[in-house]
Order: structure tokens, then sequence, then C-alpha cells
């Protein structure tokens, strides 16, 4: 087909495009937008590093003037298809920080120190008040909701991954 007869049969197929594109982009901006929120309540939390997971709804309790330890709380996702061994946590808030374990034993639940926790291959580790979790010693200044506190984690392939945790109320 020569450019000169382009013009003749090919336009009602243009105005024909035209028409569906306008129609796929009205139903575009008229889909409501609540669907992914709703889909999708977590919180996604800014991270840094090679560790290879992604996180959501991070938090550290916010404690009152005076006491100098808090919780870091948050649901850690794996981008990788091996187990990742967490052995380290460190934050510039902290001059001491924690890996933790919740359990329950003989109708007793208290936590202890671990040495590494894990997040499965794909899997999830979630972080949480009743059950794994991190904790800061010997807070430098008290912390105030509103405020962003880094904690690092480190695995024990010497990976890091920064999670910028916001302070929330108890
Ligand atoms: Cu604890």
């Amino acid at each position: 087909m020569t450019s000169t007869r382009r013009a003749g049969p090919a336009r009602p197929l243009l105005i024909a495009a035209l028409l569906i594109l306008a129609a796929a982009l009205s139903a575009a901006l008229l889909r409501p937008r609540t669907d992914t929120a709703t889909q999708n309540p977590a919180q996604a939390t800014p991270v840094s590093g090679t560790l290879p997971a992604t996180v959501t709804d991070a938090r550290v309790v916010a404690v009152p003037p005076g006491i100098r330890e808090t919780s870091v709380f948050a649901t850690l996702r794996s981008t990788w298809d091996a187990e990742v061994r967490i052995t380290g946590v460190s934050s510039p808030a902290a001059g001491h920080a924690m890996l933790m374990v919740t359990r329950t034993q003989d109708n007793m639940t208290g936590m202890s120190m671990t040495d590494t926790l894990t997040l499965p291959a794909g899997g999830t580790l979630t972080l949480s008040d009743t059950g794994d979790h991190l904790m800061l010693m010997h807070l430098k200044e008290p912390l105030q909701p509103g405020q962003t506190i880094p904690v690092t984690l480190t695995d024990d392939e010497g990976r890091t991954l920064t999670i910028q945790a916001p302070v929330v109320k108890p």
C-alpha cells in the first residue's frame, strides 16, 4: 500500500481506534480507586540495603520519658529463594539492640534473646508483640510519635537492611 492511498479507507479505522482508546481511558478514570487500598492495607516501609526482603508496617513503640527500652515490630517478606538468617540488629537511637523471641511454656509467657531470626525462603517473618520482635535498649533520647528511627538488620552473610521505622503510640 502506498502512502497516498492511506487517507481514504484508513480514516474510518483511525476513528474507530480513537473511540476505543477514549472508551478505555474513561473506563480507567472511572474505576474506583479504593480497590488497591482494600487489597493492600499494609503500609510499605522505606528500606535500603542488600538483604533480600521488603518490609511493611514497621513501627517503634513510643515510651514515656524515663523508660529506656522499647520494641520494634514489622512484617518482612523475602524476595529470595533461600532462607535468610538475621543475626544482628542495631539502631543509632539505641545503645544496644536485640533479637527477641516470645515463647509460652507451661502456661508462662516470656521473652528471651535469640541469636537468629529466620526469614523463610520466599516467605514472611512477622515481628509482633506476641512473637519474634526486636528490642532497642539504652535509648539515647525519648522517642516521640512522628519521629522515624533507622533500624538495621544484618544477616549471617553480612547483608544489611535498614528499615525507616516510624515511632507510634503503644
Ligand atoms: Cu522484648
